[in-house]
């Protein structure tokens, strides 16, 4: 049975999974706006990746005999001033989860809670690469500088991302 410190603030942070998923469904519909398919269909695909982030988190409580209560999500922003605002507001927004993740492993380690900290661990690894790929893409982008050449040929690298989820032992 999970503990219901750890109950709770999973369910904060299925929230908080959910959250990103909005704000990157947000970019993306920004991106659409720019006529940037590319950068468009990579955010798309991190809204994918932020819900497989948010049922994985509700399977655990569930299969831990937890109860996940769904809470309201904020309205997510809906404008930005050019691409490389938007990638800088989603690393930014990865740090924040990552710090999110950070406490719920304090929390594990503080209570003892052993399942929780194996559990916990994917999230703390799968943080560093979400920094990583948002972090290159602002990388990029800097370097491009207003050419807009670049930024067309950028776009169409980032179209081909899409999004599936881990094998089941790679996730554990
Ligand atoms: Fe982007 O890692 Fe979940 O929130």
């Amino acid at each position: 049975m999970i503990d219901d410190r750890m109950c709770e603030a999973i369910n904060n942070q299925i929230n908080a999974e959910l959250l990103s998923a909005y704000i990157y469904y947000s970019m993306a519909q920004w991106f659409e706006s720019q006529d940037l398919p590319g950068m468009a269909q990579w955010m798309y695909a991190q809204t994918q990746e932020e819900m497989f982030h948010a049922d994985r988190f509700a399977r655990y409580v569930n299969g831990r005999g937890g109860r996940v209560l769904l809470q309201a999500i904020d309205a997510p922003p809906t404008d930005w001033d050019s691409p490389q605002a938007v990638f800088q507001h989603a690393l930014e927004h990865e740090q924040w989860v990552t710090g999110n993740i950070n406490n719920l492993m304090d929390l594990a380690i503080e209570i003892n809670d052993h399942a929780s900290k194996n559990f916990l661990m994917w999230y703390v690894n799968e943080q560093v690469e979400e920094e990583d790929n948002v972090g290159s893409v602002l990388a990029q982008l800097k370097r491009i500088g207003d050419s807009s050449n670049a930024l067309y040929m950028l776009d169409k690298e980032l179209g081909a991302r899409s999004f599936s989820p881990p094998a089941a032992e790679e996730e554990k």
